[in-house]
C-alpha cells in the first residue's frame, strides 16, 4: 500500500550502500523520505542523493556549518543531485544560513535550532531563541528540534508556529514518535530503531502505523 501521507523519515546512517539502496527500494513510496547522512555520502560520494531520490523523497542531512562561500558550494552539489531537502545549521550566522538557502534553489533548507543528545545542553540548548531568529530570517523551509525533549519541542513550535518540523531521537535516543507529534513536529527521524532492526521493512511500516493512528 502507497502511504502518501507517511510522516516518517528514515535515517539511513550506514555505510553498506547495497542495503541502502535496497532499502529504500523496497520501501522508499511508504514513507515521507530517505535522510543521508555523511556515512553513505563518504563511501559513495554525492551520487548516493541521486541514486536514493528515484525511491523517495531524500533529505541530505550534511549539518552544513562553514562560512558562506564553502556553505553555498555545498547546498550546490546537494541540489545538483536532486535532494528533496537539505539540513544546515544555523549557528553559523545568517549570511552562512542565507548562502544555504540561496544555492538550494528548490531543495527545502531544514536548519537546526535544537538537537537530541544530552550535549546540547552545554551550549546549543541557550541559544534557541536566536538560532530560531536566525532561521526566520534565512527564510528555510523547516527546523530540525528533538522529539525525545517535549518541552523544548513545544517552545520551537511557539516560536515558529508555520514551520515545518523534523524531529530526531526516536527510538534509540529515548523519544515516542506518537509524542513528538503530538507535542509540535511535523515528521519524525528514526534511523537505528529501524535500520538495525532484525526487520527494517517491517519496523518502518510498525512506525507508519503508529503515526497514522494518532489520527485516526
Ligand atoms: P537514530 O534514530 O539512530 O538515533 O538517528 C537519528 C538521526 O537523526 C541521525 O541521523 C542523527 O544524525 C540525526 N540527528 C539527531 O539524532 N539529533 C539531532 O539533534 C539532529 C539530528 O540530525
Amino acid at each position: 500500500m502507497v502511504k502518501v501521507d507517511s510522516k516518517l523519515v528514515i535515517a539511513l546512517d550506514v555505510f553498506d550502500v547495497d542495503f541502502a539502496v535496497d532499502f529504500a527500494r523496497k520501501i522508499g513510496r511508504e514513507i515521507f523520505a530517505i535522510k543521508i547522512n555523511w556515512p553513505l555520502v563518504m563511501v559513495r560520494g554525492s551520487s548516493i542523493i541521486s541514486e536514493l531520490s528515484r525511491y523517495s523523497r531524500s533529505i541530505c542531512d550534511l549539518k552544513i556549518a562553514d562560512i558562506p562561500n564553502t556553505n553555498r558550494l555545498i547546498a550546490e552539489k546537494v541540489a545538483e543531485n536532486g535532494a528533496w531537502g537539505v539540513i544546515s545549521h544555523a549557528f553559523v550566522g545568517s549570511d552562512s544560513l542565507k548562502a544555504v538557502v540561496q544555492a538550494a534553489g528548490d531543495v527545502r533548507v531544514f536548519s537546526v535550532v535544537a538537537m537530541s543528545h544530552p550535549g546540547s545542553a552545554d551550549l546549543i540548548s541557550s541559544s534557541l531563541e536566536n538560532l530560531v531568529k536566525i532561521s526566520i530570517e534565512a527564510n528555510v523551509y523547516g527546523l530540525i528540534a528533538p522529539g525525545n525533549d517535549l518541552e523544548m519541542l513545544r517552545k520551537v513550535k511557539k516560536m515558529a508556529p508555520g514551520m515545518k518540523i523534523l524531529s530526531p531521537g526516536i527510538g534509540a535516543q529515548g523519544g515516542s514518535a506518537s509524542h513528538a507529534i503530538a507535542n509540535g513536529s511535523d515528521y519524525i527521524i528514526v534511523g537505528r530503531a529501524v535500520y538495525d532492526d532484525p526487520d527494517p521493512l517491517m519496523k518502518a511500516r510498525e512506525f507508519n502505523r503508529e503515526l497514522s493512528n494518532i489520527y485516526h
